[in-house]
């Protein structure tokens, strides 16, 4: 009982440090989404490790008693997770940018992946909690990944238990094919957003130039005669209807020539 009461102790302010971090990444979401803009974190998750794997861990490192803290550096853990790989950078310079997290060093198991196929950005950083004997400076351990290398990474990590260190080699091989299957299906999903974002800017720009095209033909209300001006509309409007960039570019850049001679008339 005294045991595990000491455990507790050792763990709380780890605890802490998750419920804080939980807080605040889950408002980093908030605040984009409350901005309209797109969220690079998509879900946030975190857990202090549980004892038994902090006694396997100090086993298998050699770790002592006292030196827990200073060795184990994910007592506290936040798994970050994006949609799209382009958004894990984004993550990172977030994370570099804060004054509230201090970088003690990175891994980036995504350029470098493990042997087993795992993939996963890494972050052991510094951070303070408050507590009852003052403030108290300890390490988390952050990894960014995208749902795809969640997604192996779970797999693999409840195959770990289930066989130990002794995963058969043609499992350990399908599970790198496997790994392999996220590199590529990652790829695929970030050309999807790239087309996505090239229609959305794409519509966007048209949606500005369609704006223009009528706030000058507005204008022009002052300058020429009603006749001119219906012509000018049912030509817009065709053009409108192609639904062509390019054409609409056109159309604009005669309508600025077309503007600019009645206002060179109105002048004399
Ligand atoms: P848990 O159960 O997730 O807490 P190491 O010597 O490799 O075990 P190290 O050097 O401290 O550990 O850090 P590393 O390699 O960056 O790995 C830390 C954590 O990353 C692991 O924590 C896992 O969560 C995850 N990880 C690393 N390699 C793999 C892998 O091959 N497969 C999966 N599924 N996850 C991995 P723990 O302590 O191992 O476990």
């Amino acid at each position: 009982m005294m045991e595990i009461q000491l455990w507790r102790e050792l763990l709380d302010p780890y605890q802490l440090a998750v419920d804080e971090l939980l807080l605040k990444f889950n408002h980093v979401i908030r605040e984009h989404r409350m901005k309209g803009k797109y969220s690079p974190i998509e879900e946030v998750d975190g857990r202090v490790k549980d004892i038994v794997s902090i006694l396997e861990k100090m086993n298998r490192k050699g770790v002592l008693m006292n030196e827990i803290e200073e060795k184990i550096e994910d007592l506290a853990g936040i798994r970050i997770t994006c949609q799209f790989v382009e958004d894990i950078d984004r993550v990172v310079n977030l994370i570099r940018g804060r004054t509230d997290m201090e970088v003690k060093y990175e891994k980036d198991y995504i350029r470098h992946a493990k042997i087993s196929g795992y993939r996963s950005y890494h972050m052991i950083i510094y951070y303070t909690v408050d507590t009852i004997d003052g403030p108290k400076k300890i390490h988390v351990e952050i990894q960014i990944r995208t749902m795809a290398m969640d997604f192996w990474a779970t797999i693999e990590h409840s195959l770990q238990y289930k066989y130990k260190e002794n995963i058969p080699q043609h499992v350990q091989q399908k599970l790198i094919d496997a790994s392999q299957a996220t590199v590529d299906l990652d790829r695929a999903m970030s050309d999807v957003r790239d087309e996505i974002l090239d229609a959305q800017n794409s519509h966007r720009n048209k949606e500005i130039l369609v704006r223009d095209i009528l706030s000058n033909i507005q204008n022009l209300y002052k300058l020429a005669n009603e006749r001119e001006i219906a012509k000018i509309q049912d030509e817009f409007y065709k053009v409108y209807v192609l639904d062509d960039l390019v054409q609409l570019q056109h159309f604009a850049k005669q309508l600025d020539i077309i503007s600019e001679g009645y206002r060179a008339q109105s002048i004399f």
